[in-house]
């Protein structure tokens, strides 16, 4: 049985994840960690907790060898657009928590994972139908550190053998824990506005095509990679998925179908524009599909059905 470690279990993916994976592999074999510490969170009460800021490489490593860990997640980071925001912070966070999880992991013989993004990409990357392997020479400090991470565990596997696998996460939505500081951020918001108040303003402009995935494709996703037989993986770090490619006025059309009264529109945010306009319109997963079978289950439609109910009934 496998022995987890996820850090930034308490946020966005780490939320759900830990969750699904209490479930798969026992509560006992689960160590959430975080920076913070959140009384009335499922995560720190269900299971296995323990603080964790991840600059502490020292403290990883004796809770790796106290839990007995191979296995290691690593969520802890800054978002596209907290990391515009506070750039040096972001490269030190974002990089210096990556470079301890693949130092612990390659001192215990840990298998990792750590997500990339779109964000990974740039200006002058190919739009549409963005393949796997392509330019990537993004200009924000955010996809300057994904780039680098996914060099990084490029360069663990090949140079020490550690097993690194990784994904490149379009933006997500989910209904269980809100994402802080993205770009995509927008499309988790619409659905709590419009439940709340049947009209939202959209911070990204009309016409702005991005890939997104419901949560539940996504941890399904990690569980899947993780899973994977290696022999079968030519790109361990980062395997471009994606399950759906709107703009915001197909994200409000699908609302509609729901909710007729819903209106839109738009006061639009100049920095998350910028970041926006940088990324694919929609990336192409057939190396995911064709290496260790990517199967998405929700369409654009199914999954504001799912968020529309599942967040009726938690706003009551
Ligand atoms: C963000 O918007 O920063 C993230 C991402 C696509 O990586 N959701």
């Amino acid at each position: 049985m496998k022995k987890i470690l996820v850090t930034g279990s308490l946020g966005q993916i780490g939320t759900e994840l830990t969750i699904r994976l209490r479930e798969l592999y026992g509560a006992e074999n689960v160590l959430a960690t975080d920076i913070r510490h959140v009384d009335d969170s499922p995560v720190v009460n269900d299971g296995l907790y323990a603080t964790l800021d991840v600059m502490d490489g020292e403290r990883m490593q004796k809770l790796v060898n106290d839990y007995q860990i191979d296995t290691i997640i690593h969520l802890a980071a800054l978002l596209s657009a907290t990391a515009e925001e506070k750039p040096l912070f972001a490269w030190n966070l974002n990089m210096g928590g990556l470079l301890n999880a693949l130092e612990v992991a390659r001192h215990s013989n840990c298998q990792l994972f750590t997500p990339s993004s779109i964000g990974a990409f740039g200006p002058s990357t190919p739009k549409d139908h963005t393949p796997q392997d392509t330019i990537q020479r993004p200009n924000t400090m955010y996809g300057v550190t994904k780039v680098s991470a996914e060099l990084l565990c490029d360069y663990y596997f090949t140079k020490f053998g550690v097993d690194t696998r990784g994904l490149r996460f379009p933006g997500l939505i989910s209904h269980k824990a809100l994402p802080g500081g993205g770009t995509t951020d927008y499309a988790v918001d619409i659905y709590y506005e419009a439940l709340k108040h049947q009209k939202y303003t959209s911070y990204i402009a009309k016409g702005t095509y991005m890939d997104m995935m419901y949560m539940p494709d996504a941890i399904d996703a990690i569980i899947k990679l993780m899973e994977a037989d290696p022999s079968g993986l030519k790109h361990r770090n980062a395997f471009n998925i994606t399950a759906m490619s709107f703009d915001p006025e197909e994200i409000a059309a699908s609302i509609r179908k729901y909710i007729p009264a819903f209106t839109m529109d738009y006061k639009v945010d100049p920095a998350r524009q910028q970041i926006a306009d940088s990324w694919p319109n929609s990336i192409d997963a057939t190396a995911a599909k064709e290496e260790w079978d990517f199967n998405p289950q929700y369409d654009l439609d199914r999954m504001t059905k799912s968020m529309l109910e599942n967040l009726a009934n938690k706003l009551g």
